[in-house]
C-alpha cells in the first residue's frame, strides 16, 4: 500500500503536470477526460485526500456533508465560484486556487473579443468561409474604431488592471473603472487608468465595458436589464469573467432591440450550454472559455497547484489558499 496522498484530478491536464502529480501522489487521472457526475465528486471526497476540480465541476453545500476523506480542494484556477467555500471551510477542507499565471493570457482574450466585436471579425470570417463574400466596397461590414475609445473596467484586479494597461498605452484609450475598494490614484494612473465611484458611472461614460470581477454571490447578474440599459447604443460588453455576472436573458434582449452594439463573450452562465437566440445573433462574438488556454499558461496552472497541494501535505500553508 501506497504511503503517498491519494489524490483525484477530475479532468485530462497538461502532461506535464500529470507526469509531476503521479511522481509526487499516488494520483488517479481522469484518461477519458468525462466530466465527473456529482456522485462521482461526492465519491471522490469521500475516498481521496486531495480533489484537484476544474470550473467543470459543481462543488455545492451537500457535497461537503459528513464522512469525507479529502482534506484539499487544489481548484485549477483562479475563480472557484463553482465551489461552496464556506461549506468546504466548514467541513475543514482547504481550498487553493491558481492567481496570477492567467493574468496576461485572460486579458489577451478580452482583448481579442473587444477588438473582434467592434471590426465585426467574427461576422467576416464567416462571410468569407461562407463564399458569400462579393468584393470590397466602402460601405461593406462597417465596424466601430477602437483607438482613442473609451474603456469602461468593472473589477480592477489583477486582469483588469492588465487589460487597462494594454487599452490606454496599446490603444490610447481613455480607462475608467469601479472597483469595490478604493485604489490609489497613483496605482491606478500607472495601468493609465482612473476610478469612478460606481458601476452605473463607468456604465455611462465607455463605449466598451469590460468584466474582471469574480462570479457568484453578490456579483450574480451585476449586469443587469437596468445597468444595460444605462450603457451608451453604440457601446459593447466583454466578458472574460464568469457567466453569472451578467443575466444572460436580458444581454440577449438588449442586444435584439439595438440597446447596446454588441458583446464578446468567453463564459456564459449555464456553460456548455449557449442559449439559440445568442448564437443567432451577428453583432456577438462567442468563444468556449478560452481565457487561459495557452500552453504556457495551462501548464502553469497545475504547477501552482501541485505547489499547493504539495505544501499542504508537508505541513506547509499553501501559498495560495482561499479558504
Ligand atoms: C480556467 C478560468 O481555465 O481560472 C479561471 O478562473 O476562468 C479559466 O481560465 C478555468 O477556470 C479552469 O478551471
Amino acid at each position: 500500500m501506497s504511503s503517498k496522498p491519494r489524490i483525484l484530478v477530475t479532468r485530462r491536464w497538461p502532461a506535464a503536470v500529470e507526469q509531476v502529480l503521479a511522481e509526487r501522489f499516488d494520483v488517479t487521472l481522469n484518461e477519458g477526460d468525462v466530466p465527473m457526475t456529482a456522485e462521482g465528486l461526492a465519491d471522490a471526497l469521500r475516498t481521496y485526500d486531495a480533489v484537484l476540480p476544474t470550473v467543470s465541476d459543481r462543488l455545492p453545500a451537500e457535497l461537503f456533508a459528513g464522512g469525507l476523506r479529502a482534506k484539499i480542494l487544489g481548484n485549477y484556477g483562479v475563480g472557484y465560484n463553482h465551489i461552496d467555500v464556506a461549506a468546504a471551510r466548514a467541513a475543514k477542507i482547504v481550498v487553493t486556487n491558481t492567481p496570477g499565471v492567467l493574468t496576461d493570457c485572460t486579458a489577451d482574450i478580452a482583448m481579442t473579443l473587444l477588438l473582434a466585436v467592434a471590426r465585426r471579425a467574427g461576422e467576416g470570417e464567416r462571410q468569407v468561409r461562407a463564399g458569400e463574400w462579393t468584393g470590397w466596397r466602402p460601405t461593406h461590414m462597417i465596424g466601430s474604431k477602437v483607438t482613442g475609445k473609451t474603456l469602461g473596467i468593472i473589477g480592477f484586479g489583477r486582469i483588469g488592471k492588465v487589460m487597462a494597461k494594454r487599452c490606454h498605452f496599446g490603444f490610447d484609450m481613455d480607462v475608467v473603472f469601479y472597483n469595490r475598494s478604493r485604489i490609489d490614484p497613483a496605482e491606478a494612473s500607472r495601468y493609465g487608468a482612473r476610478q469612478l465611484d460606481t458601476v452605473e458611472d463607468v456604465l455611462r461614460a465607455s463605449d466598451f465595458v469590460s468584466l474582471h470581477c469574480p462570479g457568484g454571490g453578490e456579483n450574480r447578474h451585476l449586469i443587469n436589464a437596468e445597468r444595460l440599459a444605462l450603457m451608451k447604443p453604440g457601446a459593447y460588453l466583454i466578458n472574460t469573467a464568469r457567466g453569472d455576472v451578467i443575466d444572460e436573458a436580458a444581454l440577449v434582449a438588449a442586444l435584439e432591440s439595438g440597446v447596446i452594439r454588441g458583446a464578446g463573450l468567453d463564459v456564459f452562465e449555464a456553460e456548455p450550454n449557449v442559449p439559440e437566440r445568442l448564437r443567432r445573433l451577428e453583432n456577438v462574438v462567442l468563444l468556449p472559455h478560452l481565457g487561459s488556454a495557452t500552453e504556457e499558461t495551462r501548464v502553469a496552472m497545475g504547477m501552482k497547484v501541485v505547489v499547493n497541494v504539495t505544501a499542504f501535505f508537508e505541513g506547509r500553508e499553501p501559498p495560495d489558499r482561499v479558504a
